[in-house]
């Protein structure tokens, strides 16, 4: 038997509220508001099929069927860092940034609500933007994405449904945008998709390289990158802070060699666990600390098979000589 404990991959910390993380609890019928508002908007907007089966004819905008009476939802804004990863190949180093959410709530929400007897069901289809900004929690961006308030954009929206009572005095806020927009555009100039236009607010899906990456259908001639496109959130004025203060991941050439050779992941990695996902690189002959540093990414399971040519593409084409 092997009795030598599980190894851990990946790592989460801290719990502080309003440092780490912000949270308001509004009544359930505010879905319906923002149901309203988004059916109304949507109305106007010329989607196309592919838009409206997304966010009309999903399950976004209704309350999914639960073991309990649902009477408040939970909106919660996490903050993430950001690390810059650099990678190294034949005297040649490329580097790619990426969002990382470091903490974990699951305990304070334990503690909070579970251990109280609320039921709390996590609700991750839920129009989280709007209902966040109805929340006063953060505002609008031109790029679509919706800033906190000394945290900007990179920050991870969670939704629950709940019985537990509502935020004392809630009022539902009206959709918010930055004023600071108005003057800017730098996300709708430099987005390379061409997604975010003057002609409607909501960016094009067809056109966001984020989309196009998961779908496989990313343009061999745009830039490639292991993380999801950031450049509306990169460029942003608002988020200059965060791209400042940036940690920085090293792979050297030994581990970048390691990642390009990633091959025969399964097709469906949702099911896996961390351990899971870190034995079976741990058994394709990745060391366990380019293992650790690839988890230290936040990296989604899903896009590991996409790494080895990630990287060839990467170093094709964006690598500088050091
Ligand atoms: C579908 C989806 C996508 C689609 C479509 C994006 C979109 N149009 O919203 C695609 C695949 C393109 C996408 C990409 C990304 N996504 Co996404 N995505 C979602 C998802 C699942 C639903 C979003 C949605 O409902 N959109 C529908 C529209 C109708 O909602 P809405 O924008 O809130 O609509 C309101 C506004 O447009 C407003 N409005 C209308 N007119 C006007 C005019 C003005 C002036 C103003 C201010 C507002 C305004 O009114 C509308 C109705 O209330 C959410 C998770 C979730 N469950 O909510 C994540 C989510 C929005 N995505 C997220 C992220 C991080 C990304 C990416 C960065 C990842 C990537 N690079 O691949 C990119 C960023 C692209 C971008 N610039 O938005 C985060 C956003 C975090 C944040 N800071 O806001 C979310 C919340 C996931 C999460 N839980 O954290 N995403
Ligand atoms: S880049 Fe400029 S226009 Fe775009 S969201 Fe940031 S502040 Fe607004
Ligand atoms: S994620 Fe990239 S492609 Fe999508 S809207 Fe932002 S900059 Fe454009």
């Amino acid at each position: 038997m092997n009795d030598q404990p599980a190894v851990q991959y990946g790592s989460t910390t801290g719990q502080r509220e309003d440092e780490d993380f912000r949270l308001k609890i509004m009544p359930v019928s505010c879905l319906s508001l923002a149901k309203d508002e988004i059916l109304g908007f949507c109305e106007k907007c010329n989607l196309s099929a592919f838009e409206k089966k997304t966010y009309i004819d999903g399950s976004m905008l209704d309350l999914p069927e639960l073991s309990f009476q649902p009477i408040s939802i939970i909106v919660i804004i996490a903050k993430m860092g950001l690390k810059t990863a650099v990678f190294h190949r034949d005297g040649k180093q490329v580097t790619n940034l990426f969002r990382v959410r470091e903490i974990s709530i699951e305990d304070y929400l334990n503690d909070r609500f579970t251990k109280r007897g609320y039921h709390l069901e996590n609700a991750r289809t839920l129009p989280q933007k709007r209902l966040a900004v109805g929340a006063g929690l953060v505002k609008y961006g031109k790029n679509n994405l919706t800033y906190a308030d000394g945290w900007g954009s990179f920050i991870q929206l969670e939704t629950y449904l709940s019985d537990a009572p509502c935020t004392e005095g809630f009022v539902w806020g009206e959709v918010k945008n930055m004023e600071q927009c108005e003057s800017c555009g730098a996300c709708a100039r430099l987005c390379p998709g061409g997604a975010i236009t003057e002609d409607r607010f909501l960016l094009d899906i067809n056109r966001c390289h984020g989309w196009l990456d998961v779908i496989g259908k990313l343009p061999e001639t745009a830039a490639h990158t292991i993380g999801p496109c950031m450049v509306c959130q990169t460029n942003c004025p608002k988020n200059s802070r965060w791209r400042m203060e940036a940690a920085t991941v090293v792979f050297s050439e030994q581990e970048t060699a390691q990642l390009m050779s990633i091959h025969g992941m399964p097709k469906n990695t949702f099911p896996l666990s961390s351990e899971e996902t870190g034995k079976l690189l741990s058994d394709m002959g990745l060391s366990k600390e380019c293992i650790d540093k690839l988890f230290m990414l936040n990296i989604y399971p899903w896009t590991l098979k996409d790494i080895p040519h990630k990287l060839r593409h990467m170093f094709t084409y964006s690598a500088v000589s050091m």
